[in-house]
């Protein structure tokens, strides 16, 4: 799902650079074609059709020898119309920027919390952020009181995911699931891995579609083909999305108190402690430290409180009578030294929502913001001339 949100971002100055670069070349295209009218045809209707100005959809999987082969697979899996599932994934259409979107970063980028922090923790999304939780107190208190996942956090990964809605993803779901089930850029080093994971992603959109009666090529999402507020993937969707303003139906896209009660569903589900804080501050003794030890086990909490300190990283106040594990979460901050954290349980359950500690962190800073935003607005009336006797 979502565990492509953050590289959205962080591809998103070289998307811009490819669509620029696509512009072009479909300019170049467009000016040959006039020479071989006979290949302007149903794909190039449908390809305007679906698209938008950030997507720009290559030919169809209609062709497609191995899509059809799955799209068989699909159907006698599922038990789904063999036809209709052929006809619908011969709609789908290749998406360059997709697979440009999945192709990893070129090597010897360092990671900078600060900004990819400041791309999320920023006055405009805070604003949203208070208007959300002011709207929606009593569904998000309602979530909180039923699973222990506070507000703040939920608050922090509508925000982070979308805007509150505000940026669902322009791209047609099943293009993306297409383009990253059968074109999936070879040179990712999980290449293999990725494309049976979006298969099954493919296989349980078309499933839920069908048998919901939804339009498979009106959904729209993210280029990896999350959806909706919370930007769940299909399993995602079919395991953890649940209804929660009571009108008997899930949806994701128009119900952001359904939304609220799936993301606390979700991390419900995966193991979130109810009053167990995401991270306590960490210091360094330089004597004891063993750097290596602490970052072996990568974000998963390991040590205990006592491990920890043994392998030189310190704690204090509450985060001393913690009696659950912890993790040495290290956050890079390019060319300068990295920032450091102790990560429990619950920071680790976030990132089973988005496979990155810069993403849970940038989380759970928002959710702070935001909770600091409207604490600032409480107290304000107070203060008013009108207010005070
Ligand atoms: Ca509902």
């Amino acid at each position: 799902m979502h565990k492509y949100a953050h590289s959205a971002h962080w591809h998103l100055r070289h998307l811009l650079t490819l669509l620029v670069f696509m512009a072009a070349a479909t300019l170049a295209v467009s000016a040959s074609a006039g020479q071989n009218s006979k290949k302007k045809g149903k794909t190039a209707v449908s390809a305007s059709v679906g698209a938008r100005a950030s997507v720009i959809p290559g030919p169809s999987y209609a062709q497609r020898l191995d899509a059809l082969q799955a799209a068989d697979d699909i159907a006698l899996r599922r038990d789904l119309d063999p036809v209709w599932v052929r006809q619908t994934l011969g709609q789908a259409l290749y998406v360059a920027a997709i697979a440009k979107a999945v192709t990893p970063p070129a090597v010897g980028m360092a990671k900078n919390w600060q900004i990819y922090r400041s791309r999320f923790v920023e006055p405009l999304r805070i604003r949203a952020g208070v208007a959300f939780w002011q709207a929606y107190e009593d569904a998000l208190k309602r979530a909180e009181l039923e699973t222990g996942v506070p507000a703040e956090i939920i608050v922090g990964i509508l925000g982070v995911e979308t805007i509150y809605g505000q940026q669902m993803g322009n791209y047609r779901v099943l293009d993306a699931l297409a383009t990253l089930s059968f074109d999936f850029p070879a040179s990712h080093p999980r290449a293999g891995a990725r494309s049976a994971y979006f298969k099954g992603e493919l296989a349980q959109f078309l499933s839920w579609t069908h048998r919901s009666g939804l339009d498979p090529l009106g959904i729209r999402g993210s280029y990896a083909g999350a959806m909706g507020w919370p930007q769940f993937m299909p399993s995602s969707w079919h395991q953890y999305a649940i209804d929660f303003d009571g009108d008997s139906k899930v949806d994701l896209f128009g119900s952001p108190v359904d939304a609220i009660g799936s993301v606390a569903n979700y991390f419900k589900a995966f193991g979130w402690q109810p009053g167990l804080p995401t991270h306590f501050a960490v210091t360094f003794d330089a004597q004891k430290l063993d750097m290596d030890a602490l970052m072996a086990p990568d974000i998963l909490p390991t040590f205990s409180v006592d491990n920890f300190q043994a392998e030189g990283a310190l704690l204090s106040g509450e985060a001393l009578s913690h009696t659950g594990k912890l993790a040495l979460i290290e956050l890079q901050m390019g060319d300068a030294p990295p920032v450091y954290v102790a990560g429990t349980d619950n920071f680790y359950t976030i990132t089973r929502y988005n496979w990155s500690s810069y993403y849970a962190m940038a989380v759970i800073e928002l959710g702070q913001a935001v909770a600091q935003a409207m604490a600032a607005q409480a107290v304000t009336p107070a203060l008013a001339p009108e207010n005070r006797d």
